[in-house]
């Protein structure tokens, strides 16, 4: 193996390259979830079974996306650099291997909920521009041993390293360079494009009205200040995110319209200053995501502002016999709320803001779904655009096609945030975490050492039942090593269960354990 065998190889990665990149620039002007790269990976994310997206956010956590894309990149580079060295004994095969990528990405896009004709054109001219530079650098790979043998195999138009003025591996240099030069010239392009769709402006320039309803003043003591206790309110910036998305819909307010229709006397569409026209309801709370496991990250509350998904619905007149609310994403992603959680009187919410901004384009930008006592893949849609009054019967949303339950209450659970997991000084310290059984309520929290007996923790206070509740107990650390177990008991007098099971089909559930290794 010589640096020339790998000309071949090379030709197919730089080839590969430019051909994402031009895809990656032309996805900027037709909408960025169109680009090559993007549309495979949520293409997969839209078939993979429920057993690898719980492996991907156990694994990957909010990174999973980032994982994913690396990953396509990844496999399509090694594939890259095998076409590339087929390519250059058989041309005809590089054609045949390009052209197959570039179907794979146009499929991949077409498949996409907000594509039009025109997300067929990104990986259409990356196909042909990846075609013409490995044509153009095979060729110029093309001569076995420049000057003492003839070529291998001689073209008959052209006997590769003919011209004296320009030796084959000097013209092979120059190539690769100009192809890793219109790369990077596309992804720059394609960066800047797809800078300025982006709604990050209008959504700094957007002024809400102030609540009609606000939120409960937070009682003192709702937060404990103890160091590495997760606060009781989650700043934007660690509020964990779970989605599909691998490019962020970008809607700007002045576009965004919401149709309420299906199995109502009344169907309704709404613009964005319809929306916070009405009066706003301010509440705090806990979103949760049914992939979370026992101790898990996937959980934080927030101070939510929003209009009453329930006064809308009554305007609308929901007819008899409609269980379910199908709500759709812009960019495909479908909940279906229960009828009955969204009409009982709790503050299920059309929001528009978090912690008192508008909502951060992660989550939800400008209006989704917020019901408290559900897992947020049924009752949490973010970037919603549609309503449908429906039935579970007729209708089936994204994760419950899935395999995951169609209807999906938050189990009452708790987690133990410290000691951290590891090891501690003797003596007094204390044990601390939160727990959350949303829209019941959490009244009592008891904690274990090791076989001993079960000890009440105290409370923190609360502005309501639809929070988490933050508790803490002092423990006089004994040398060795210590399991501590908590378990909560919520306001309908259930005690979570000390099954162990895991987050498919509707929730995980068991008591929380940390071990700590105890020093003198
Ligand atoms: N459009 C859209 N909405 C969505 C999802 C999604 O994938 N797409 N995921 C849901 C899930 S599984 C959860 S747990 C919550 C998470 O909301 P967050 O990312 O704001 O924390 O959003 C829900 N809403
Ligand atoms: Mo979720």
């Amino acid at each position: 193996m010589t640096l020339h065998h790998l000309r071949g190889p090379a030709a197919g990665l730089l080839a590969g390259a430019l051909g994402v990149c031009v895809g990656y620039l032309a996805g900027g002007l037709t909408g960025p979830a169109g680009a090559p790269v993007a549309a495979v990976a949520e293409a997969l994310i839209d078939i993979s079974p429920p057993a690898v997206k719980d492996f991907a956010i156990r694994e990957f956590g909010s990174q999973d996306k980032l994982a994913l894309q690396a990953g396509v990149l990844a496999v399509l580079a090694v594939c890259a650099a095998l076409v590339g060295a087929l390519a250059r004994r058989r041309p005809a095969a590089g054609l045949a291997g390009t052209a197959a990528f570039a179907a794979a990405g146009v499929a991949a896009a077409l498949t996409r909920p907000a594509a039009t004709a025109a997300y067929l054109l990104p990986s259409l001219l990356g196909g042909l521009a990846a075609a013409g530079a490995l044509w153009a650098l095979t060729r110029a790979a093309g001569a076995r041993v420049p000057a003492a043998r003839p070529p291998a195999d001689p073209a008959p138009a052209d006997p590769a390293p003919a011209d004296p003025a320009a030796p084959p591996r000097r013209r092979f240099l120059a190539l690769s360079a100009a192809s890793a030069g219109a790369a990077a010239a596309a992804y720059a392009g394609g960066r800047l494009l797809t800078e300025r769709a982006s709604v990050a402006s209008a959504r700094r320039s957007l002024r809400l009205p102030a609540p009609a309803v606000p939120a409960p003043a937070l009682p003192p003591g709702s937060d404990l200040h103890i160091p590495g206790l997760a606060p009781f309110i989650t700043p934007d910036a660690t509020f964990y995110r779970v989605d599909t998305a691998i490019v962020l819909p970008q809607i700007p307010p002045s576009s965004w319209r919401l149709r309420i229709h299906g199995m109502v006397r009344r169907e309704l569409a709404l613009t964005f200053a319809d929306l916070i026209r009405r009066p706003l309801i301010e509440d705090y709370i806990t979103l949760t995501c049914v992939s979370n496991p026992v101790g898990g990250p996937y959980i934080g509350n927030a101070l939510w502002l929003g209009a009453s998904l329930r006064a809308l619905l009554r305007e609308a007149g929901i007819l008899a016999g409609a269980d379910q609310l199908f709500c759709t994403s812009f960019d495909g992603f479908t909940c279906g709320i229960p009828v009955q959680a969204a009409m009982d009187g709790r503050d299920a919410l059309l929001a528009v803001a978090m912690n008192g901004s508008p909502l951060p384009v992660a989550h939800g930008f400008p209006v989704r779904t917020v019901v408290p006592g559900l897992y947020g893949y049924v009752s949490a849609c973010k970037w919603i655009t549609d309503i449908e009054v429906t039935t579970y019967r007729r209708n089936v949303a994204y994760w419950a096609q899935r395999g995951w339950s169609a209807r999906a209450p938050v189990k009452t659970e708790s987690r133990i945030d410290v000691p951290a997991p590891g090891r501690l000084r003797a003596g007094r310290t204390v044990i601390a975490g939160v727990a959350w059984a949303q829209h019941t309520g959490i009244d009592a929290v008891e904690v274990r050492v090791d076989r001993g007996p079960w000890q009440q923790a105290r409370l923190a206070a609360v502005p309501g039942i639809d929070t988490w509740r933050q508790w803490a107990i002092d423990w006089d650390a004994t040398q060795g090593t210590h399991v501590i177990t908590a378990r909560a008991t919520d306001a309908a007098g259930y005690t979570q269960t000390a099954i162990d099971e895991p987050p498919a089909p509707d929730g995980a559930t068991g008591y929380p354990a940390i071990t700590v290794a105890v020093a003198a």
